[in-house]
């Protein structure tokens, strides 16, 4: 059991009981999901240190609560949930994925309509039986059919920011077993792609048996799709497949390049050896084309043949590459560039930024607005990880529902800052808050919060946060013309996308590209793993009509500012250098990059 499943459990009751018109309880534990959603420890570990009380003293976390923790831990189940899923037979989870329906619309739509999946609402909304229920109509109902559009298009792919930390830890146990000798995740995980079809995981290891069974031990699988000699695959109760491969350590390195992929990168790296004379398989690189016959044992004279395979690096090399990340592997023209850059002509591949390079994080909210944690929280934690600044972007005065803050607010928090700096500077740490806001960009392209006051701020980020169905056109002039605006550093988020959720607004990306080089308006890269906004190819775009961009996390609570790595990966997807991510600048330099 983890905390993240239980959190999950959690916001599907709340789910429940808002239908049921339950007063109070849904909040509570609304509250406890999120609370477990970001909790570092294991509720089983403060259980068992303890008991129920432990579990009281978690903030967010009532007695109430940590009964029902306790509940689960011990049963493995809560009676309570058992109980409304019988009682209200809904798919929840799937319908609220659906962009614009929440828990009350789904409660109506049962209650009238008897909808419970996303196929009977479909049928219903195309009947056109949804408009006429109170509160919908025809506009409802068309995006209602937009947004079930959406979700079947991405069905099946996980976030990478969902994936990710399972894989990690996933891997760490595999490193640990005796039977593996190396244990690596390949696939579009490796290539840290934002979205992921399934998990592949390469192992080597001198007792292949033993390895899986060791896998299966420490996975929780809810089915075995297929089991080999050195293979198995599975379905793990969080409801994606991992597939798992044993490969031959003389091998690793040719088994690595061909399961990273992509199969498009690897069509062409293969169309390209066979040009020059030789044969790329998962089991090497051969010299001559006779097809291998895949067996356990290969002969002498295969072996002789075979001339690169321990390492990637090999592979590339024999082939006249320089060595290819696996993030640039989609064939979007980075074998040709390895191939010049190994003649020594250009243009190369680029030198993208690595890991762990920014400084600071230039979008932070706190609870100032609708984060959870404060200003001093989010800094020490941002400390702790690495950086020496962060910039304090609370949302402003439109976004009313989160608090927004106007000038006089924004200017309290201003003096809140100063002392939290001071406070740093008395105790000796080497941190800078900087004080920033998420301005919006108004239907007009003004901002919501005066140039007197922007004008104060280190560092100002606009967003567009209402009116997305605008035409193409207007939304587009909309942005540049609050590019235009002295103060506006930063344009957040810019096409506003959330994977498998809602798509990105109409937008002209060639005039936004071409107005944030004319006004030095930097363009971000949201980290947060629903966003990923500017995408991969968008980030290309920037890089070559020469942009400076920032990878930001859009932290809301501090376990958030982790999502860097995955900012950081996007930008490496698009071709992105150190110098073009201004945020890998120290503090000085960054702040002279800004208008
Ligand atoms: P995903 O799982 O949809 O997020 O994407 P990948 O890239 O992880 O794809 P997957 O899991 O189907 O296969 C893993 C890698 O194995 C893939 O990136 C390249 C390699 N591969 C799989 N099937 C083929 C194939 O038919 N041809 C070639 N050349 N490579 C393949
Ligand atoms: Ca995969
Ligand atoms: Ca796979
Ligand atoms: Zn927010």
């Amino acid at each position: 059991m983890s905390n993240k499943e239980l959190a999950s459990l959690f916001s599907t009751i709340a789910l429940y009981l808002e239908i049921e018109d339950v007063p109070f309880k849904p909040q509570a534990y609304e509250r406890a999901a999120g609370v477990l959603e970001t909790l570092q420890e294991r509720v089983e570990d403060i259980y068992e240190r303890e008991g129920v009380k432990g579990l009281d003293k978690i903030s967010g976390v009532g007695k109430g609560m940590a009964e029902k923790i306790e509940e689960y831990i011990k049963t493995g189940a809560i009676g309570e949930y058992e109980k409304l899923r019988k009682k209200i037979p809904i798919d929840i989870k799937e319908l609220t994925r659906i962009e614009g329906v929440g828990p009350k619309m789904v409660r109506d739509l049962y209650k009238h309509l008897k909808i419970k999946t996303i196929a009977d609402l479909e049928k219903a909304a195309k009947a056109g039986k949804v408009r006429k229920l109170p509160n919908f109509g025809e506009r409802t109902e068309q995006n209602i059919l937009q947004g079930i559009e959406f979700v079947k298009r991405s069905k099946g792919r996980w976030l990478l920011g969902t994936i990710f930390p399972y894989v990690e830890v996933l891997l760490g146990k595999l490193e640990g077993s005796p039977f593996v000798t190396r244990a690596i995740a390949a696939g579009s995980i490796r290539r840290m792609k934002e979205t992921v079809g399934d998990v592949d995981i390469l192992i080597t290891s001198e007792k292949p048996e033993k390895a899986i069974g060791y896998f299966l031990s420490v996975v929780s699988y809810e089915k075995i799709w297929g089991k080999g000699a050195t293979k198995v695959s599975v379905r793990t109760r969080e409801g994606f497949d991992i597939d798992m491969r044993v490969l031959p350590e003389e091998v690793f390195g040719a088994g690595l390049q061909y399961f990273t992929g992509s199969k498009e990168h690897n069509v062409r790296l293969r169309t390209y050896a066979a040009s020059k004379g030789y044969k790329l398989s998962e089991y090497g690189l051969f010299r001559g084309k006779r097809r291998i016959v895949l067996q356990q044992s290969q002969d002498n004279s295969e072996r002789s043949r075979r001339i690169a395979c321990a390492t990637e690096e090999d592979v590339y090399r024999a082939l006249g590459m320089n060595y290819i990340e696996p993030e640039l592997r989609e064939d979007h023209g980075e074998i040709d560039a390895a191939l010049r850059q190994a003649q020594g002509k250009l243009p190369g591949l680029p030198k993208v930024i690595p890991y762990g390079s920014l400084k600071g994080d230039l979008q932070v909210q706190t609870d100032w607005t609708d984060g959870k944690d404060s200003i001093e929280a989010m800094a020490r934690e941002a400390k702790k990880q690495g950086l020496e600044y962060i910039a304090i972007t609370d949302h402003t005065r439109d976004l009313a529902m989160t608090g927004g803050m106007d000038e006089k607010k924004l200017l309290s928090q201003m003096r809140e800052i100063d002392k939290i700096n001071e406070k740093f500077k008395a105790q000796g740490e080497k941190f800078r808050v900087l004080k920033g806001a998420e301005v919006n960009i108004r239907k007009d392209g003004t901002l919501d919060i005066t140039d007197e006051v922007l004008a104060k701020l280190d560092v100002v980020g606009i967003s567009v946060h209402s009116n997305f169905k605008m035409p193409k056109k207007d939304m587009t002039a909309r942005i540049v013309k609050a590019m235009g605006n002295p103060h506006a550093d930063i344009l957040f988020h810019p096409t506003g996308r959330l994977i498998a959720k809602r798509e990105a607004y109409q937008v002209d990306m060639d005039e936004i590209i071409a107005t944030a080089k004319k006004t030095g308006t930097i363009l971000e890269i949201n980290a947060f793993p629903e966003r990923l906004d500017l995408a991969d190819s968008n980030i290309k775009r920037a890089v070559e009509a020469g942009c400076k961009m920032a990878i930001d996390s859009d932290a809301h609570s501090i376990s958030h500012l982790g999502y860097l790595r995955y900012g950081v990966a996007q930008a490496r997807r698009g071709w992105a250098e150190q110098q073009d991510i201004i945020n890998s600048y120290p503090l000085k330099e960054m702040l002279s990059l800004l208008k």
